[in-house]
């Protein structure tokens, strides 16, 4: 038997239209995010980006432009391993306790009968100052499959993991490069999902996520129905 959950990536204020770092036509995800929450899951969850200030991903922290690249130390680096890593820098977004790092209402609405039945959970990442984290397996810093998330989808058995969110080329990927990774079916849906980088950038995800063996599917495909 296959048991499918729902993850819901970063559906949040600052990626939607008027937020600090709005994704083209973000909110074209969220009626086919409330059409997916009629369904009939075993687990919903819902990621939601959280930065402290000053976080290590802002470009204000570095007093640089957003979308430049830097290094920056890797507390987490193995031995052996480069003690730096590229990271990208961002307008400051998805801060602790702003409205910016809300869950958009309507699906914060959609949400509530999960919670209420007691099968949902809201996954928390990039809380740590010093890291990135665009997976909500929390990857580079833990195996996925030992990740709450990991840990949550095991305990209920899931084989199967649907992805909607946002961004594409960004959290959405990490994801479901992780999901994969911790041995689940992994299934992106192409309607529920947008990129930073729009259709060139989705393009070249889906060709990586194909490499992998996740699965970019049509909400009318009938694996999303099943
Ligand atoms: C994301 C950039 C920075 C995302 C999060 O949710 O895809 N992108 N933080
Ligand atoms: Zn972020």
């Amino acid at each position: 038997m296959t048991l499918s959950a729902l993850l819901l990536v970063d559906v949040q204020y600052d990626f939607l239209p008027g937020g600090s770092l709005a994704v083209q036509s973000g909110d074209e995800v969220l009626p086919v995010i409330r059409e997916l929450l009629k369904g009939n899951w075993e687990w919903v969850v819902a990621s939601q980006d959280y930065h402290p200030p000053k976080h290590i991903s802002f470009a204000s922290t570095h007093s640089k432009d957003a979308f430049t690249s830097i290094h920056v130390p890797f507390p987490y680096a193995k031995e052996g391993e480069p003690s730096t890593i590229a990271q990208m820098l961002w307008p400051d977004h998805c801060v602790q306790n702003t409205h910016g790092a809300f869950i958009e209402e309507s699906i914060t609405n959609a949400l509530k009968p999960w919670f209420d039945k007691n099968r949902a959970s809201i996954i928390q990442k990039g809380t740590d100052i010093r890291v990135e984290a665009y997976s909500a397996f929390e990857s580079p810093i833990v195996q996925p499959e030992e990740s709450s998330l990991g840990k949550i989808l095991k305990e209920h058995n899931i084989d199967t993991l649907f992805v909607v969110g946002i961004a594409t080329d960004y959290c959405v990927r990490a994801s479901a490069l992780d999901a994969n990774k911790a041995g689940l079916n992994v299934f992106v849906i192409k309607e529920g999902v947008r990129a930073v980088g729009g259709e060139v950038a989705t393009e070249k995800v889906a060709k990586e996520w194909e490499k992998a063996g996740v699965r970019f599917v049509n909400f009318e495909d009938d694996v999303v129905k099943a």
